[in-house]
């Protein structure tokens, strides 16, 4: 039996991942694969767990840059080892909301973090594991932090400033440049249906 495939999702807040992994289920599917979707951090009953100590922000102490590093691995860990390898052993396709390019660009990028402490935890976490396919949403954003606005109260990410954001952003856009074969860029500004087709011709491109 082959593998299935690992498809992974990035880009700032409401760039549209959400919303496009919804279309790369159903093409995917329309194709005869099955298919789960998972998020980072998260995905498993533990790694949710961990999610919620990330996302809430609370009053009575303050997640300091390393742990808040440390919990993401963990958490990556924990959705890798008993969740996404395991599918793909059995031939099912993964697509994750969210991977290991998210560390690279919130903690080294947005929170300024050392690269080298950054690929230590990544060799020991996933060893040579990669997607075959990270697709980057890219977005200017204060366009995504408008769309994100709208759903109401912000969590302990969004409540960071803008010029994070933009930290974020350059160092996604970075990385993409330096790996153009590990990552591709598709504009989030546009219509959703032009969003979407621009994925499907990267999802062709891997013969699915
Ligand atoms: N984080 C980290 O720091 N380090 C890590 O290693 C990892 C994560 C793995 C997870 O937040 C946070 O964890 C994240 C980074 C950090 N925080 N930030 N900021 P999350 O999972 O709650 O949030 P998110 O990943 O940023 O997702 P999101 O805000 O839900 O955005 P999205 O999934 O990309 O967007 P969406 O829900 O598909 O769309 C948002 C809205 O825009 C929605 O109303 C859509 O209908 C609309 N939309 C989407 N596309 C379009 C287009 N093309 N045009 C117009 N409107 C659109």
């Amino acid at each position: 039996m082959s593998h299935g495939l690992f498809i992974t999702l990035e880009g700032s807040e409401g760039s549209g991942k959400s919303t496009q992994i919804a279309y790369i289920k159903s093409y995917l599917e329309s194709k005869g694969r099955k298919v789960i979707c998972v998020r980072e951090p998260g995905g498993t009953p533990i790694a949710e767990d961990i999610r919620k100590i990330l996302k809430t922000p609370r009053s009575d102490d303050n997640l300091c840059d390393t742990a808040e590093l440390l919990l993401m691995y963990a958490a990556r860990a924990q959705l890798v080892n008993t969740l996404i390898k395991p599918n793909l052993e059995k031939g099912i396709d993964v697509i994750c909301d969210r991977h290991d390019l998210s560390t690279i660009a919130y903690q080294g990028g947005g929170r300024g973090m050392n690269m080298d402490d950054i690929n230590a935890c990544r060799k020991v976490v996933l060893g040579d594991f990669r997607p075959n396919l990270t697709i980057l949403i890219d977005i200017d954003p204060v366009v995504g932090m408008n769309r994100a606005q709208k759903r109401g109260a912000l969590d302990r990410f969004e409540q960071s400033k803008m010029d994070f954001f933009v930290r974020v952003r350059n160092t996604y856009l970075e990385y993409a440049k330096e790996h153009p074969n590990e990552v591709k860029v598709v504009s989030g500004e546009q219509a959703l249906e032009k969003v979407s087709s621009d994925i499907k011709i990267l999802l062709d491109e891997l013969h699915v």
